[in-house]
């Protein structure tokens, strides 16, 4: 077992920029606002813009790792649609192929998925063969599980804000229909399916991998081949990616090469023991060592809201102002309400729910809110048709490497009398 071979908690350059921003958001809230620009204000070596890096993706994304691609969504970039236009969305890769830096998709022909483990049938499939199947499209949200990491206090790694997210459409074959037409049987012992990619490692290194629960896999997930449409950039994964909605991004396994059935998880790093929240609550700063045991994956999505304007840190006039966000979960249930408070939570006001048409897609909201000098920050939670709803202090949910933060969002504004 490797432990060593992907640290998402990443290297010395991401703890610069880190600094950066951590520095920028104690800053004044006229400041703040700036953390949202393009990497241009540091004093250091002006850095690349998103599109110098990726031709094709939007140059205000913030760039917190330039390669392997680190990109986030400045949060108000996201209220503009429901679907979010790909050049704005985010990207993650703990490492990638030299090949897959490009907003282009690469080809199908002769891409070939291998088929391993506890099944019976073919060992290989063509995913050009993919074509003549069947297409299904899935709108949902492509969240990371460190989006909202700079939320909580004294956390390793890539310090996103509210971005690390965006709403897309994935389009491709329900996996379950690619077993059936190529007559493979899952043997009852299975319980997980393990996707590994064809990153490109270090020496010595492995291909990113992770495993999921194969019912669920057989229920939800796709090896998609489109975004939003269009052939699916490599950058996100293209030619063929597997996709499992309502679970956390990094689950989706890009470049995919290989599908394993097996009675256990992967012991890969980026599965244990990274990805993986404690079971039972730890003290902020406690340490902690990820174990099959005490710990979780990041597998389906907490219940979440988030405000996307007004922007955290923006300063407003007096008087009824509209708000707006979005809001999700794992798909399980629908979202019933969100809820809205000026006062730290004395009093809420419902907001308006914009429903989705796909129980994994976010759900936008407005509501219309009243400031005063007085008000210092606007809250939103949201609840589900399951009763589920955000802890009101998101601190409850530390764990060292800052995951599936979902708190009740609470952001700044500055209010001119
Ligand atoms: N093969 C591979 N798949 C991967 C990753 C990776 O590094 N390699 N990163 C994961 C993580 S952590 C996230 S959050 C999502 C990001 O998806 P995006 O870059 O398309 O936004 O991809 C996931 N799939
Ligand atoms: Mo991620």
């Amino acid at each position: 077992m490797n432990h060593c071979s992907i640290d998402p908690t990443n290297d010395g350059y991401a703890n610069a920029i880190v600094d950066r921003r951590v520095f920028l958001q104690g800053a004044t809230a006229a400041i703040a606002g700036a953390v949202l620009a393009p990497s241009g204000q540091s004093s250091a070596a002006p850095a690349a813009g998103a599109e110098m890096l990726i031709a094709g993706k939007d140059p205000r994304l913030i760039v917190h790792i330039p390669k392997p691609a680190v990109f986030e969504t400045p949060a108000e970039l996201l209220a503009g649609a429901r679907v979010t236009p790909t050049p704005l969305l985010f990207v993650r890769n703990n490492q990638e192929p030299s090949e897959a830096i490009t907003m282009k998709p690469l080809p199908l022909a002769g891409w070939k998925i291998e088929l391993a483990g506890l099944i019976d049938g073919p060992q290989a499939i063509d995913a050009a063969a993919l074509n003549g199947m069947e297409q299904v499209e899935r709108e949902m949200v492509l969240q990371c599980s460190g989006n909202g990491r700079s939320l909580f206090a004294n956390t390793k790694g890539t310090q996103w804000g509210r971005g690390g997210m965006g709403n897309v459409r994935f389009g491709g074959v329900r996996l379950s229909a690619i077993l059936e037409r190529h007559g493979i049987k899952i043997k009852p012992e299975a319980k997980y399916l393990t996707a590994e990619g064809k990153d490109e490692p270090a020496p010595g290194e492995q291909d990113f991998e992770h495993s999921i629960p194969v019912d669920e896999a057989l229920q939800k997930s796709l090896l998609a081949l489109r975004l939003g449409g269009e052939p699916l950039p490599a950058i996100h994964g293209g030619p063929v990616r597997l996709v499992t909605p309502g679970y956390y991004g990094t689950m989706h396994v890009k470049w995919v090469t290989r599908l394993r059935f097996d009675s256990k998880e992967s012991d890969h790093s980026s599965q244990i023991p990274h990805y993986r929240t404690p079971r039972v609550p730890i003290k902020p700063g406690e340490a902690f060592t990820a174990t099959y045991e005490n710990s979780e994956p990041n597998w389906p999505m907490k219940i979440k809201c988030v405000v996307l304007s007004p922007a955290s840190g923006a300063a407003l006039p007096a008087g009824e102002v509209p708000v707006t966000g979005a809001a999700f979960n794992d798909g399980e249930a629908r979202i019933e309400t969100v809820l809205v408070s000026i006062d730290q939570g004395r009093t809420w006001r419902r907001a308006q729910l914009e429903v989705p048409d796909s129980p994994y897609a976010w759900y936008r909201w407005t509501a219309r809110v009243r400031v005063s000098p007085m008000t210092k920050q606007i809250w939103a939670r949201a609840i589900d048709a399951l009763g589920r709803s955000q802890p009101l202090d998101g601190a409850i949910h530390w764990n060292p490497s800052g995951y599936t933060w979902n708190g009740v969002e609470k952001i700044d504004v500055k209010v001119r009398v």
